[in-house]
């Protein structure tokens, strides 16, 4: 299970075997004893994304660790998520963790799991009430800001380690504002280049509908259509695909690493790309450990669920640059890859 060979067949298989586990024949129709082995479920929005496929990674570890089991399942919207936690207490789950596919499900989500006696831990997506964080229900997830931050900071480094004009130059910044974490990191980055000296009107925001490289991919597009005099560009976005999407657009173009770079965030879904033997326009990506937030966060509900420990409330995880040159070393020294 240590192997990235257990990502690459992709999600498809893992649904598969975590949707089998619907049905426990041991957990259901009876009222009795309390099962002495504790339940937990793990539930993403995107299970397809690599990010996630890790997040679970690192859930599995902790229960071989401490011998609880975890059923994995992916709920890519609001229905789905409410039909699973209907289905995981009926399998004996006493507790999920949660990336909502939809922060304002917040509400909804709580309600269910009172109502069916199930412990919620939120990871990534903070749940929002009226506008406002959940900040009662427990958090695990990356400091948005700072790696935001650091995107921004990386790209200036490199915009001026090559000397280009700032008059050829444009960022292109792919945003979902709609999703809190990802306007955070987003607003964050364009902070950092206006702080190292790139004008506001050398940023270009192109919002991707879609969280995915399709989404990102025709967000830059319109944005390279409506920009088609500027030369090089700096690309930034809220996740590795958020990035990946625009590098495939700008190559599409004629972009090339020599005219345009991009750095990413999650630092698991751009392996592929890092191995690639030519360079491409994705630079880097600012790392943050999903096994480590996925163990952490089935931990923190573990230790609930068995001696009552109510978890910290909120936990947020720093992020680390990775390039061609290093990802190998560090993704290993972070069991990311073998
Ligand atoms: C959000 C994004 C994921 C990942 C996570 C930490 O959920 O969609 O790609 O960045 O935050």
């Amino acid at each position: 299970m240590k192997s990235l060979r257990f990502l690459l067949p992709v999600l498809a298989l893992g649904l598969i075997a975590g949707c089998s586990k619907k049905s426990d024949p041991a957990a259901s129709g009876s009222t009795a004893a309390a099962p002495d082995k504790v339940k937990i479920a793990f539930l993403v929005k995107q299970p397809e994304e690599p990010w996630f496929q890790y997040e679970w990674k690192g859930a599995d570890k902790a229960a071989a660790q401490y011998g609880f089991e975890v059923m994995k399942l992916g709920v890519p919207d609001g229905e789905k998520t409410l039909s699973t936690i209907d289905t995981i207490a009926v399998a004996g789950a006493q507790g999920f963790v949660i990336c909502t596919p939809d922060v304002r499900l917040g509400p909804a989500i709580m309600n269910k799991a009172k109502q069916k006696g199930l412990k919620v831990v939120t990871v990534d997506d903070q749940f929002v009430k009226d506008g406002k964080f959940m900040t009662e229900v427990p958090y695990v997830g990356m400091s948005a800001s700072r790696i935001g931050r650091k995107q921004g900071e990386t790209l200036a480094a490199e915009f001026k380690k090559r000397g280009w004009a700032l008059e050829e130059t444009g960022v292109c910044a792919i945003t979902f504002e709609e999703l809190d974490t990802a306007r955070e990191r987003t607003d964050n980055s364009i902070a950092a280049l206006k702080d190292a000296g790139i004008p506001a009107e050398r940023i270009f925001k192109a919002p991707q509908k879609t969280t995915d490289i399709p989404g990102a991919f025709d967000a830059a597009s319109i944005l390279l259509t409506q920009q088609s005099s500027i030369k090089r560009w700096l690309i930034l976005g809220m996740n590795d695909n958020a990035v990946l999407g625009a590098v495939r657009a700008m190559e599409g173009r004629g972009f090339t690493h020599e005219t345009a770079v991009g750095v990413g965030i999650n630092g698991t879904d751009c392996i592929d790309e890092l191995r690639k033997t030519k360079p491409t326009p994705f630079f880097g990506s600012m790392l943050a450990s999903a096994p480590q937030e996925g163990f952490a966060a089935s931990e923190m509900l573990y230790k609930w669920i068995k001696d009552g420990t109510p978890p910290p409330l909120d936990t947020r995880t720093e992020g680390i640059l990775i390039t061609r040159e290093n990802f190998q070393e560090i993704l290993k020294r972070e069991g990311i890859i073998d």
